[in-house]
């Protein structure tokens, strides 16, 4: 009872930023993602008859506390959906995502652990089934499951049913390209859980957030479905920044950008004003992440390593869904 999968981290162009039910993680709004083929967790689940509880290794390393307890309840999920409640496993994660600056390493993180646990307990999950249990573990993870670009669709109902990942268009679709830029490994003040949570409870700017969702998501698959970079680049630089105004407005008030973000905002909009097609995206941490197209990859990689404050910079293309090795 033992399988191995693979996925890949997204990064969200329409964000999601806020949860209707916190438990069953039912977002607020839709959200759409790229999946990248640079960062990626690598998990293997074994389920054993001979273990009294289940083991996690992160990196060669056993995990306790709250990560421990988010796993292993996670495991629950599967083990109530297959019926077998008395199995525990061996977990084992690799991961190739900086942990907690602004990559989102819970959504490769989970979106493996879904597939892998899932196989091995001998679940037949269609994707969207294995959306819909990667959700329960982190939101952002049910993009992950598929490659290429991905709508998070909210749903409507109370129980969850309905809040799952479709695939919009697959990674040979188009080749986007996506440079992170890493700022500091320092791991950020306000987890996004706790962030989006305290947003939706008190920032005054949340409901104009929410309601200029519609026209961002439209906006976008017309983009994508035309192939018009400059359309698809604008309206994700767009969504990020109302989404990181919104936390502004949050009582007690904050922000994920540092200096050198605002660094190389400034950096990408100065490249555009110099006609390199180059838009950015950020996350909840400091780190900003730069759309450009494949022709334009050697100027803007070499613009964003000369920014002060700059420590890293990492090139990633489109990548896969889930695979089981
Ligand atoms: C996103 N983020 O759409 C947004 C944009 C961060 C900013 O999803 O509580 O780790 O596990 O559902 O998925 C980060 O939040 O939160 C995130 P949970 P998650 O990618």
């Amino acid at each position: 009872m033992k399988a191995t999968a693979k996925a890949h981290t997204n990064i969200a162009l329409i964000k999601y930023w806020g949860k209707r039910d916190q438990a069953l993680i039912l977002p607020t709004n839709n959200s759409l993602s790229l999946t990248l083929d640079g960062f990626y967790t690598t998990t293997t689940v074994d389920f054993h008859d001979a273990l009294t509880q289940d083991v996690f290794m992160l990196n060669g390393q056993a995990v306790t506390g709250e990560a421990y307890q988010r796993v292993t309840k996670f495991l629950d999920l599967i083990r109530n959906l297959s019926g077998k409640t008395d199995l525990y496993a061996n977990i084992g994660s690799i991961n190739e995502v900086p942990t907690a600056a602004g990559f989102a390493s819970s959504a490769s993180g989970f979106a493996a652990l879904a597939a892998a646990g899932a196989k091995a307990i001998g679940l037949n999950l269609s994707d969207p089934e294995l959306s819909r249990l990667t959700r329960q573990g982190s939101g952002s993870a049910c993009r992950s499951i598929y490659g290429g670009f991905a709508e998070w669709e909210m749903g409507e109902k109370e129980d969850g049913t309905d809040s799952y990942a479709v695939p919009i268009a697959p990674r040979e679709y188009w080749d986007i390209r996506v440079a992170a830029v890493v700022l500091s490994s320092t791991m950020k003040k306000v987890s996004s859980r706790a962030g989006m949570k305290r947003t939706v409870e008190t920032s005054p700017f949340y409901s104009g957030w929410i309601d200029s969702i519609p026209n961002d998501l439209n906006g976008i698959k017309v983009g994508i479905q035309e192939k018009d970079f400059e359309k698809v680049g604008a309206i994700s630089e767009a969504n990020c920044l109302k989404m990181h105004a919104t936390t502004l407005g949050a009582n007690p008030p904050f922000t994920y950008w540092h200096d050198t973000t605002l660094r190389v905002m400034h950096t990408v909009q100065e490249m555009r004003a110099n006609g390199i097609p180059a838009y950015f995206t950020i996350d909840a941490g400091p780190n900003v992440k730069v759309l450009y197209l494949p022709e334009d990859e050697a100027r803007v990689e070499e613009t964003l390593r000369n920014i002060a404050g700059v420590t890293d910079v990492r090139l990633s293309k489109a990548g896969p869904g889930i695979t089981y090795l």
